[in-house]
């Protein structure tokens, strides 16, 4: 549509969320925090309409829906794009579990005449660990879907170019070609998107890569082993961005920040902007094990104000998981969880029946409150928990077996150690630790 004399071009970014055991999207009144994949296009989206990639005269309005905090109606979408005249709908981050709830969401719109395209660790994972060979990428090109595996910067406008010429290529494929981050758009997304989130809490990809190789790791696959960065000077703009906007915390999702080639830089800037500029900021990153080993690593990041750090282990005992709290009561992975959960009756996944009003909405608004309940509980027994240790004049003298230092029997008289698993782990490592030394050939 020509409003003035610009055209219009319509581009929606949706994360997609996936379906519960029974077939309901999970979705939230609050999620817990901002989606990377989603600011990362929406920073490059807003990038190419700045740059006006589609002509001088062509104006693309960008907006971005994460389904895990808001209701996706397509019909909606379709019309927006209609009433532009010209656009599309990205399908964003889909991780392989969100994939049947992208492919339904993508049937829609394809019904109805929209370009669709869908990317993130799904499609780039299939197509470098399985060459493509799944049925639902199958499927999803064969409703004309165009497939996007790798990293969108320096590539983004080029899909848009070809949506805005009506020839959208089925596979955008540039897993052999991963780009350099430094000085690219960074991620981002309006007030308004990150306003349906809990608040205080956002995230952003200071690098890829990492230079390991373990055995169960998906994501070299996907991200490569070179360590690819953002500059200092982006992370702190990220940074004061946020913070304007009432963010303090902040997660870093480098899958091994401490493999990050340029951490020390980063963390010097971000000690700055703590130390010197008393800016109140805290970080969430995610290490390996031998992250002490780097001088000066742990020290800086504790000035940075680094308040949480997730260490990958492999799970001795995976009956761990289901001790969450909200598995219990939600059903859900503690990483899905958001706060107040919604269920449209009418989004429910195909092959599951819409169920009457009658009885939908006294079991969903039952469910809820015992819920409800339920979490304040375990709210108010962890608060007394804490009250209870905080005032302890003891506590400092606390100990436990996780606490202790390693012992050299710990593997024949430790209960962890017991189950079958456990012990066919410990084979394993004391076979590695004989070649290792050279004792078997
Ligand atoms: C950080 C993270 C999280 C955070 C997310 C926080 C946040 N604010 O977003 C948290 C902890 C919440 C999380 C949760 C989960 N995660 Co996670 N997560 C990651 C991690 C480490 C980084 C993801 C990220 O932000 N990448 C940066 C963005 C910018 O990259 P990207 O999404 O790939 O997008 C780029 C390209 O793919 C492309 N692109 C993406 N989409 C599109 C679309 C189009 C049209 C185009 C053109 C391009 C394009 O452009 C982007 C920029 O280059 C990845 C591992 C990894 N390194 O990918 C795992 C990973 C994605 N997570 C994974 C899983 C399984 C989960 C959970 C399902 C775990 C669980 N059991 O609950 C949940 C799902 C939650 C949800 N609703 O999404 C798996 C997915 C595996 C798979 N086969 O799909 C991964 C790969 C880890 C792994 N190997 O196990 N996760
Ligand atoms: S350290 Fe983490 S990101 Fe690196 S290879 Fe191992 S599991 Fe993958």
């Amino acid at each position: 549509m020509e409003r003035g004399c610009k055209k219009h071009f319509c581009l929606v970014l949706v994360k997609p969320s996936h379906y519960d055991d029974d077939g309901y999207v999970i979705q939230w009144l609050r999620s817990p925090i901002p989606s990377t994949s989603l600011a990362a296009l929406y920073g490059l989206a807003q990038d190419c309409a700045e740059r006006r990639v589609l002509g001088p005269d062509v104006e693309i309005d960008v907006h971005a829906f994460d389904e895990t905090n808001t209701r996706i109606r397509c019909d909606s979408l379709a019309a927006m794009i209609h009433a532009a005249g010209a656009g599309m709908v990205m399908l964003v981050g889909v991780q392989s579990n969100q994939f049947p709830r992208a492919l339904d969401l993508a049937t829609t719109l394809r019904k109805r005449d929209i370009p669709v395209a869908i990317g993130g660790f799904h499609v780039s994972g299939t197509l470098s660990m399985l060459d493509g060979a799944d049925p639902d990428l199958q499927r999803a090109t064969a409703m004309g879907v165009s497939l996007f595996a790798g990293e969108a910067e320096g590539r983004l406008e080029r899909v848009l170019q070809d949506a805005d010429a009506g020839a959208l290529a089925p596979l955008y494929n540039f897993m052999d070609d991963l780009p350099g981050i430094e000085g690219t758009p960074i991620p981002l997304l309006a007030a308004e998107t990150v306003r349906r989130t809990a608040g205080g809490v956002t995230s952003f990809d200071a690098g890829r890569g990492c230079p390991y190789q373990c055995s169960f790791c998906t994501i070299i696959n996907v991200q490569g082993r070179k360590s690819r960065h953002r500059s200092p000077a982006d992370i702190e703009k990220i940074v004061r961005l946020n913070y304007a906007e009432g963010m303090r915390s902040f997660f870093i999702t480098d899958d091994n920040f401490a493999r990050n080639k340029d951490w020390e830089r980063i963390l010097d800037r971000l000690i700055h902007l703590r130390e010197a500029e008393k800016l109140e900021i805290g970080f969430i990153i995610q290490v390996d094990t031998l992250c002490h080993k780097l001088r000066n690593f742990i020290e800086k990041c504790a000035r940075a104000g680094v308040r949480r750090v997730f260490i990958g282990l492999e799970n001795i005992n995976p009956d761990n998981l289901l001790g969450e709290g909200s598995i219990d009561f939600e059903k859900m992975h503690p990483l899905e969880c958001g706060f107040l959960r919604r269920k449209s009756r009418r989004d429910r996944r195909p092959g599951f029946p819409i169920e009457p009003a009658w009885r939908f909405y006294p079991k969903y608004l039952t469910e809820t409150a015992v819920n409800q309940v339920r979490w304040i509980w375990l709210y108010l027994r962890l608060r007394r928990l804490y009250l209870r240790i905080k005032h302890d004049p003891e506590r400092l003298r606390y100990t436990d077996f996780a606490m202790a230092a390693v012992a050299h029997d710990e593997a024949e008289t430790r209960a962890l150690f017991g189950t079958a698993a456990a012990q066919a782990y410990l084979t394993q490592e004391h076979r590695l630790a004989k070649i290792r030394e050279g004792q078997v050939a």
